[in-house]
C-alpha cells in the first residue's frame, strides 16, 4: 500500500470547471468555444487564487495576532518560473484542473504553457530566495518576500547568425497577469534627494526633493499541504505627479508627463549583471525603493492603525534577512525611521536594528562585494550617509576597545578614507547584523578565515554557515513526474515531498537490479521528451540514445565554461588528426546553456565560440554524429525543469573557492544525473553525501590554487606541457570556428594564454583524464544507473525546507504558526 500525504483537493472536477467557465465568462469576456489556452491560462489561475484566499487571510490573522515571529526575506531578485502549476500541486488541484481543462476541449500542457515566466532574476540567487519562500510556506512559517516588480526581466537572449549573444528586452507584463494583485491602497511614499536640516531642538529633519510612490503588487505563496499562504510583496513604481501643472499651464503637454517616466522608471528594469555590481544610481534608487517601502510596510502590518506604536517590539514581530548586500541600505533606513519618524534615542534604535537584521552573503569574488561611492549616497539620500557615518563611527570606537591591531580597525571601516570615500556594504552589513551566513560549508569557512577575517576574529559568534537547497516540489515532482511516481513506489509514500531525508530508503533499491532498470528507463524516456521538446522549440535534432551532458548557468569565467569547451575542441581534434579512431568515441551530447552580461566581453566571446564550435562539429561527417553540440538560447527556468531530468552528466567545474554554493548541481543529482565537478562550493558537500564513488572529482582544490597564485601562474606553460590542450587552442586561433578568420577569437586566446586568471589551463588536463573514467562507467549502464540512483538516494540533505530549518534553528529562532 502506498502512503498518499498530498494534500487533498478542496474542489471537484464539476466545480473547478464551473469555477473556469464563470471567470472565463466574467473575468475574461469569452465563451468556452471562444477561448484560447492563454484565456484559460488566466481563468484557471485566478480560479486557484480564489480557492486560496481564505487560507491568505488565515495565515496572515494568524501572523498578526499570534506570537510567532514573521520572516521578511528581503531581495532584489524572485526568479519564481511559472506559477499555475505550482499552486495547483502545492494546493492540490492538479487532477482537478487536467479533468476540468480536458473537459473543457484543452490540452492541460497548451494551458501551461501559456504562461509567460516571469523572469526577475539573473541566476542562482533569484531562485534561491523562490525556493526559499516556497519552503517557508510549505514548512507553514509567516513570511514575507519584499522585493521589486520589474517591469522588464532578466533579458530575452537571441544569437545571431554569427552565433553571437542579442539581447531582447523582456517585456513580461505585455499579456494579462492573473496572479499579482496590485493593492493601490497599501501603497508608501519614498523619498530621494534633498537635504538634512537641524531643527531647533537639535533633531534632524530630511526635506527631500522628489518622492515615488511604492504600490505592492502582491503575489500568493502557497505551501505544501501546509494549508498555509504567504505572500511575495513586489512593489512596483508610480509616480506622485501625474501632471507636472506649471509645465502642463504651458501647454508643453508631453514635457508635461516626464516627472512621471522618472519616476516609473525606478522599477523599470532588472539589471542583468551576475555577481558583478555596476554601481549605477537608478541601481541605488531600486535597492532603497523597496527596502523602505519593505520596512514601513512591515510596520504597517504590525502595528495596525498605531500612530505611537512601540518598536522596541519590532525585532520580535519580524527578523529581516537580507540577501546578499541589495537590501543593506535596510540598515541605516530602519534607523533613519526610528529616530527620526519614531523618536527613539540612537542606542534604542541601534539594538532594535542590530536584533532585525540579518546577512546572507552568496560570493566570494572581491569584484561581487558591493561598494558605494558615500557621494553618490549623499546626493541621493543625504540623511541616510549621515547615518553610515555615524554608524561608522561608533563601530570604530567598539573595536577599539576590542582589538589594539590599529591596522585591523582600519581594515574594518566601513566608510573609507580619502578623497573619494566608499561605503562597503557587506562591512555595514556585518556591523548592522546579528548574524552573517555562507551558502555552503566551504564558502563559508572561507567567508570567515579570508574575506571577512577580521569581522570573525572580533565576532566569532555572527558567523555561521546555511547550506543553500532547492524545493523538491518544482525541480522533483513537477519538473520530474516519472522520477516522483518511482520514488513513491520505492518507498512506498509520497511524504519525501515535504520530508526529502526519506529518499534514502531508495539506498538499498540500488542493489536491485530491477529497480535501477525502472529508474534508468525513467531517464530514457526523460530524454526522449526532451528531445521532443528541443526540436519543438528550437529545432535540434537530439539523439537520446546517446550520452546527454549538460552544462547550465551564467556565463563567468570563474564557472569555466571554456572548460568544457576546450576539451570538447579537444576531442573533435583527436578525430580530426585521427589519432583516435571515431568509430571509438562514445556518442555525446553536449547541452549548454547561459546568458552573458551584455557587457561581459569575453562571456559573450565564449558563447559565440560554443555556438561556432556546435556548426562545425555537428555538421563535419568525420564525427559521424558522435559529437554534437547544441545551445538552446534564452536558458530560464521552464527549460531548466526540462533538461534536468533528461541528463545524464552535470557539470560543476568552477574553479576551487570561487563558486559560493551552486544550486543547479543539487537539481541535477536529485534527478539522478551524475556530476563531474571540482571541490567548489556544495560540491564538496554533495560528494560527502553521495560517497567519492558515486561523483566525478577533479581538478585542483583551494589550497593548490592558492599556492599557484603565490608561486605566479603562467598558463602558457600548460599550453606547451599538454599537446591535446595545444591543438584544441590552436583550432580556436586557426579560424576552424570563424571560417577562417583567425581574429576572431584572438582576445580569448590572448586571455587563456596570459591571464587565465581561473586556471582553466591548469585544470585541462585532469579534466581531460577523468573523462576516461566517465566514459568507462557510461558503457556499462547498470552501473552508471546505480551510482545515479545512489545520488538521488542521498541529496535529501538539500531541500530548501531543510535550508530553512537550519535558518530558523541557527538564526531567525522563529517556527511555524501554531
Ligand atoms: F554576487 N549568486 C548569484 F553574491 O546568483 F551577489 N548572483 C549574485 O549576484 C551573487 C551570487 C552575488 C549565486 C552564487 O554565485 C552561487 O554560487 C549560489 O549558489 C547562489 O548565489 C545562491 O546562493
Amino acid at each position: 500500500m502506498t502512503e498518499i500525504t498530498a494534500p487533498k483537493s478542496p474542489v471537484t472536477t464539476e466545480e473547478f470547471t464551473d469555477r473556469i467557465r464563470e471567470q472565463l465568462k466574467y473575468a475574461q469576456g469569452v465563451t468556452p468555444d471562444q477561448a484560447t489556452p492563454a484565456d484559460v491560462y488566466v481563468a484557471s489561475s485566478l480560479v486557484v487564487r480564489h480557492y486560496l484566499q481564505d487560507a491568505w487571510f488565515q495565515t496572515q490573522q494568524d501572523m498578526i495576532n499570534g506570537s510567532t515571529k514573521a520572516v521578511g526575506y528581503l531581495s532584489a531578485e524572485f526568479l519564481m518560473g511559472k506559477q499555475l502549476r505550482n499552486a495547483l500541486l502545492n494546493a492540490g488541484m492538479i487532477d482537478q484542473f487536467d479533468a476540468a481543462v480536458e473537459g473543457l476541449g484543452f490540452k492541460p500542457q497548451d494551458v501551461i504553457d501559456a504562461e509567460y515566466e516571469p523572469a526577475l532574476g539573473n541566476g542562482g540567487l533569484g531562485r534561491l530566495a523562490a525556493c526559499f519562500i516556497d519552503s517557508l510556506a510549505s514548512l507553514g512559517v509567516p513570511a514575507f518576500g519584499y522585493g521589486i516588480q520589474y517591469r522588464y526581466g532578466i533579458f530575452k537572449q537571441e544569437f545571431d547568425k554569427d552565433g553571437k549573444q542579442v539581447e531582447k528586452p523582456e517585456y513580461w507584463l505585455a499579456n494579462e497577469e492573473p496572479w499579482g494583485h496590485t493593492d493601490y491602497n497599501r501603497s508608501q511614499r519614498v523619498n530621494f534627494g534633498g537635504k538634512v536640516v537641524t531643527k531647533a531642538d537639535g533633531s534632524k529633519e530630511w526635506q527631500p526633493e522628489w518622492s515615488v510612490r511604492a504600490v505592492p503588487v502582491d503575489y500568493m505563496v502557497p505551501g505544501y499541504a501546509s494549508g498555509r499562504v504567504n505572500t511575495l510583496r513586489l512593489w512596483t513604481a508610480k509616480s506622485y505627479d501625474e501632471f507636472d501643472l506649471a509645465t502642463f499651464n504651458k501647454s508643453d503637454y508631453l514635457n508635461a508627463v516626464k516627472p512621471k517616466v522618472k519616476a516609473e522608471d525606478i522599477s523599470k528594469i532588472l539589471y542583468p549583471e551576475d555577481s558583478t555590481p555596476q554601481g549605477k544610481a537608478l541601481r541605488l534608487e531600486q535597492q532603497y525603493f523597496f527596502v523602505s517601502a519593505s520596512i514601513h510596510d512591515a510596520i504597517r502590518v504590525f502595528y495596525p492603525g498605531q500612530d505611537k506604536p512601540d518598536l522596541t517590539t519590532f525585532p520580535d514581530k519580524i527578523t529581516f534577512q537580507l540577501n546578499d548586500t541589495h537590501p543593506v541600505i535596510g540598515i541605516p533606513e530602519l534607523m533613519r525611521v526610528l529616530i527620526d519618524e519614531y523618536g527613539y534615542d540612537w542606542n534604542t534604535a541601534w539594538d532594535i536594528t542590530t536584533r532585525t537584521f540579518n546577512y546572507t552573503c552568496h560570493t566570494l569574488l572581491p569584484e561581487a562585494l558591493e561598494v558605494w561611492p558615500a557621494k553618490l549616497i549623499g546626493e541621493l539620500l543625504p540623511r541616510h550617509l549621515e547615518i553610515i557615518k555615524a554608524i561608522n563611527t561608533n563601530f570604530l570606537a567598539e573595536l577599539a576597545t576590542k582589538t589594539r591591531d590599529k591596522a585591523k580597525i582600519d581594515r574594518m571601516r566601513i566608510v573609507t578614507e580619502g578623497e573619494n570615500p566608499q561605503v562597503r556594504m557587506a562591512y555595514l552589513a556585518t556591523a548592522g547584523g546579528s548574524h552573517v551566513n555562507g551558502v555552503a560549508a566551504l564558502h563559508s569557512e572561507l567567508l570567515k578565515d579570508v574575506t571577512l577575517r577580521d569581522f570573525s576574529d572580533i565576532y566569532p559568534n555572527k558567523f555561521t554557515n546555511v547550506t543553500n537547497g532547492v524545493t523538491p516540489r518544482r525541480f522533483i515532482r513537477l519538473a520530474n513526474p516519472r522520477l516522483s511516481a518511482l520514488i513513491t513506489e520505492g518507498l512506498g509514500t509520497d511524504r519525501w515531498l515535504s520530508d526529502l531525508e526519506l529518499l534514502k530508503g531508495l539506498e538499498p533499491l540500488a542493489k536491485d537490479d530491477e529497480f535501477v532498470k525502472k529508474f534508468a528507463a525513467v531517464k530514457q524516456a526523460n530524454k526522449e521528451d526532451f528531445a521532443a521538446y528541443a526540436k519543438r522549440e528550437y529545432g535540434f535534432e537530439l539523439d537520446p540514445n546517446t550520452m546527454f551532458n549538460t552544462m547550465v548557468k551564467r556565463l563567468h569565467e570563474y564557472k569555466r565554461q571554456s572548460l568544457k569547451i576546450l576539451a570538447l575542441i579537444a576531442k573533435y581534434a583527436d578525430i580530426k588528426s585521427g589519432k583516435v579512431n571515431v568509430d571509438d568515441v562514445l556518442p555525446r551530447t553536449v547541452i549548454f546553456g547561459a546568458k552573458a552580461a551584455p557587457g561581459y566581453y569575453l562571456a559573450k566571446m565564449t558563447i559565440q565560440l560554443i555556438n561556432n564550435v556546435a556548426r562545425v562539429v555537428n555538421n563535419d561527417p568525420d564525427v559521424k554524429g558522435k559529437l554534437n553540440v547544441y545551445f538552446p538560447w534564452n536558458y530560464n527556468v521552464r527549460l531548466a525543469q526540462h533538461l534536468i531530468p533528461a541528463t545524464d552528466l552535470d557539470e560543476q567545474i568552477s574553479q576551487a573557492g570561487k563558486e559560493a554554493s551552486g544550486t543547479g548541481n543539487m537539481k541535477f543529482a536529485l534527478n539522478g544525473a551524475m556530476t563531474v565537478g571540482t571541490l567548489d562550493g556544495a560540491n564538496v558537500e554533495i560528494r560527502e553525501r553521495v560517497g567519492a564513488e558515486n561523483f566525478f572529482l577533479f581538478g585542483m582544490t583551494v589550497d593548490e590554487v592558492d599556492k599557484l597564485y603565490e608561486e605566479g601562474y603562467s598558463p602558457a606553460k600548460y599550453y606547451e606541457a599538454d599537446p591535446r590542450l595545444k591543438a584544441a587552442i590552436d583550432m580556436v586561433s586557426d579560424g576552424t570556428f570563424s571560417n577562417g578568420d583567425r581574429n576572431t577569437y584572438a582576445p580569448l586566446v590572448a586571455d587563456w594564454l596570459t591571464k587565465d586568471w581561473f586556471m582553466t589551463l591548469a585544470d585541462f588536463t585532469a579534466y581531460t583524464e577523468i573523462q576516461s573514467d566517465i566514459e568507462a562507467l557510461y558503457r556499462q549502464p547498470l552501473e552508471w544507473n546505480r551510482k545515479a540512483l545512489l545520488n538521488v538516494a542521498n541529496s535529501g540533505y538539500f531541500s530548501s525546507d531543510r535550508s530553512i530549518q537550519d535558518y530558523l534553528d541557527r538564526i531567525w529562532h522563529t517556527g511555524p504558526l501554531a
